[in-house]
Parts: C-alpha cells; sequence; structure tokens
C-alpha cells in the first residue's frame, strides 16, 4: 500500500465508526377490506399515537396508500411488523407493514 491509501483506510475506519445505527421506518400499506377504526387502534397501541395522531396517519394511508407509522432499530421495527401482522391475522383483516431503512 502507498502511504496515500493507508491514510484513506484510517480515516474510511473512523467514518464507519462514528456513524450512528441505521434507523428503519415502519410502513403501513393501504388496502380495501381493513376498517379505519382498526387501523386506528393498531396505530394507538403498537405505536403509541394518540387518538388524533393515529387517525391522521390512518388517513394519509388511506389516501396515498401508505404510510410512516414509526422509526425504529432494526430490531425494534421487525417487532412492530410482527405485532401488526398478528393483530391484522386474528382480527380477519388483510392490514399489511413492512419496514425500509430511513434515506
Ligand atoms: N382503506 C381502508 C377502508 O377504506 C382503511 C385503511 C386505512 C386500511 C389504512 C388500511 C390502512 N376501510
Amino acid at each position: 500500500n502507498t502511504p496515500d491509501e493507508g491514510g484513506s483506510l484510517v480515516l474510511e475506519r473512523r467514518r464507519q465508526r462514528l456513524q450512528p445505527p441505521r434507523m428503519y421506518q415502519v410502513v403501513m400499506l393501504n388496502d380495501d377490506f381493513t376498517p379505519m377504526e382498526f387501523v386506528i387502534v393498531v396505530l394507538q397501541e403498537f405505536f403509541g399515537k394518540n387518538r388524533e395522531a393515529a387517525t391522521q396517519i390512518m388517513l394519509k394511508i388511506h389516501l396515498d396508500g401508505r404510510g410512516v407509522c414509526g422509526v425504529f432499530s432494526q430490531d425494534v421495527a421487525a417487532t412492530k411488523v410482527e405485532q401488526v401482522h398478528q393483530a391484522a391475522h386474528k382480527a380477519g383483516h388483510p392490514l399489511q407493514a413492512t419496514f425500509e431503512p430511513v434515506e
């Protein structure tokens, strides 16, 4: 390695060490069957939203096709998605959620 490459490697390692953990947004998808009230309750129970915020997010999903429910570390985001799927399946609704990295 040239001295210049060695310097770049040090800078790269410093940059990587300083990165905060990647965050993931849980995205809920619209469908034609899940009742609006069920979505509002899910947003309150699993995402800590109050009634007003939950209603706004639900309507955003209804109108735009998708909406962000919250931003979490990867393991927490995966758990939230699983909780939504379990609650929806138990109630017989097709409500879907997924998570994706922010940025
Ligand atoms: N589109 C659903 C309805 O009209 C409501 C809904 C909103 C479903 C957000 C899923 C997500 N009953």
